[in-house]
C-alpha cells in the first residue's frame, strides 16, 4: 500500500504525476480548485476538456466518474478531472464521493502515475461537511490497491481541512 500523506497548501503547486480536479460535469471550468487549475495551467487544459466533450463525453462527465487530460503549464503531468456529489442532507451520496476517489486512482494507475494528489473533493462549492468528506476520502483510498503508487497525497487548503484529515488518518 502506498503511504497517504497530508499537506497544507495549494494543489496547483504540487510536483506530482497527477493532480485530481474537483470539476463539474461540464468539464469546462468553474470556481474553487477547478478555477485555480485552469488559471494556472493555461488554455491547453480547457482545449483538452473541449476535445473530450466533442467526443466520448458529449453529455459531460457523470458524478463519481474520472477522466484525465494534460496538466498544461502546471508542475504535474496530468489532471484527473472528477465530479464530486453536491452535499444533500436528505439523500446519502457517500458512495458517489467514494467513486470519485476510486475512479481517479484507477485512471492514475492506467496512466502509470506514481504520485497522485487530491483536494478535499466536494467540500467547497458542493458544501460537503469536511469531517465526513475526510472520512470517506481516506477510507476509500485505504480500501483500494495503491501498491502501484509511491504516494497518495491530500492537499488541504486551510487549517480546518488539514485537521479534519489528520483526525481521520
Ligand atoms: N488547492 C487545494 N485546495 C483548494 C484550492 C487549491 N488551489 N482551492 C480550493 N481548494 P471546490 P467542490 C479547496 O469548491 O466543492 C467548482 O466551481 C476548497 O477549500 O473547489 O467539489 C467546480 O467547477 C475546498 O476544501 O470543489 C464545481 O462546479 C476543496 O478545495 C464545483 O466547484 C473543494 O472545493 C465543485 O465543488
Amino acid at each position: 500500500m502506498a503511504p497517504i500523506e497530508l499537506t497544507r497548501g495549494d494543489l496547483t503547486e504540487q510536483h506530482v504525476d497527477a493532480i485530481v480536479n474537483a470539476a463539474n460535469s461540464s468539464l469546462l471550468g468553474g470556481g474553487g480548485v477547478d478555477g485555480a487549475i485552469h488559471r494556472k495551467g493555461g488554455p491547453d487544459i480547457l482545449a483538452a476538456c473541449r476535445t473530450l466533450r466533442a467526443g466520448h463525453y458529449g453529455k459531460g462527465l457523470r458524478t463519481g466518474q474520472a477522466v484525465a487530460t494534460t496538466a498544461g503549464r502546471l508542475p504535474a503531468r496530468w489532471v484527473i478531472h472528477t465530479v464530486g456529489p453536491v452535499w444533500s442532507s436528505s439523500e446519502d451520496r457517500s458512495s458517489l464521493l467514494a467513486d470519485c476517489h476510486r475512479n481517479s486512482l484507477a485512471v492514475a494507475a492506467d496512466l502509470g502515475a506514481a504520485t497522485v494528489a487530491f483536494p478535499a473533493i466536494s467540500t467547497g462549492v458542493y458544501r460537503w461537511p469536511m469531517e465526513d468528506a475526510a472520512r470517506i476520502a481516506v477510507s476509500t483510498v485505504r480500501e483500494v490497491d495503491t501498491s502501484m503508487f509511491e504516494v497518495v497525497r491530500f492537499v488541504l487548503f486551510d487549517q480546518r481541512a488539514y485537521e479534519a484529515f489528520e483526525a481521520v488518518l
